[in-house]
């Protein structure tokens, strides 16, 4: 799917989606880990907010002949062509490694939602990493998380790999091209209140990834949904129980 404006109100299942618009803010001061914190409104159903944090996963040297992946806290940037991310390799940012890339390290965003949701759509600008073709691809994970509340830090800095997936129900690529573009991301219709969208952590084709995300359309789930037209609450969380209940006993 090609170049649907940015900001065009646009319809999933006959619900206006929610869009997050991440080309504002500054960088005075970001540091490390720095969170930031958006909102996006629909007019069917209300508002939603996301808190967004940039990460990268460093590969070290463990053993003679292992490797083990470790998160890395890192600086979340803003830019007119929204957010991207400088790692603890990215030179500074120079030569566009302040997108969210895999050269090197792999550079991935962590959203958490106040409200379960399904990604269905987003804008990635794409750049040119250290002179190398550009690319768009993406690895993305969803699940659910009631331990931390949404609008507080995961503590993922220095963690392995292994424990950020234990954190996500699945993962699956969203391929995309050298341009930039706006594509759908959830094929599959996932959902989840906790998500990450990276720079490919596996890049079949082989080309360096980097992009900067402008902005991401979200729907939030059915039970959820109810609650927030208003006047539903005791039906919705009904209808949670029941379902997650069903997820567990699956
Ligand atoms: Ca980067
Ligand atoms: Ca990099
Ligand atoms: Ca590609
Ligand atoms: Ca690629």
């Amino acid at each position: 799917m090609s170049a649907a404006p940015a900001s065009a109100a646009y319809v999933f299942n006959g619900t206006e989606v929610a869009v997050f618009d991440f080309t504002t803010g500054s960088n005075v001061g970001v540091q490390d880990g720095n969170a930031r914190f958006y909102s996006a409104t629909s007019p069917d159903i209300g508002t939603l907010d996301v808190r967004v944090t940039g990460w990268s996963l460093e590969r070290v040297k463990t053993g003679y002949n292992s490797y083990t992946n470790y998160v890395r806290d890192s600086k979340l940037m803003v830019y007119s062509g929204g957010l991207g991310i400088t790692s603890g390799d990215d030179d500074g940012g120079a030569n566009n490694q302040h997108t969210a890339d895999n050269e090197g390290r792999k550079d991935f965003f962590v959203f958490q939602f106040n409200a379960p949701v399904a990604f269905i759509s987003a804008t990635f600008n794409t750049y040119s990493v250290l002179g190398y073709s550009k690319d768009s691809d993406a690895t993305i994970k969803y699940g659910f998380n009631y331990d931390t509340p949404w609008n507080s830090s995961l503590n993922l800095d220095g963690k392995t790999e292994s424990y950020l997936n234990g954190l996500f129900d699945g993962s699956f690529e969203s391929l995309g091209g050298s341009a930039s573009n706006h594509r759908f991301i959830n094929p599959d219709l996932h959902w989840g209140n906790v998500w990450l969208l990276g720079s490919s952590f596996v890049n079949k084709d082989g080309k360096i990834d980097g992009f900067k995300l402008a902005n991401l359309a979200v729907v939030p789930e059915p039970a959820t949904w109810l609650m927030m037209i208003g006047g539903f609450g005791l039906l919705g969380s009904a209808l949670r129980r029941r379902r997650r209940t069903a997820l567990a006993t699956a």
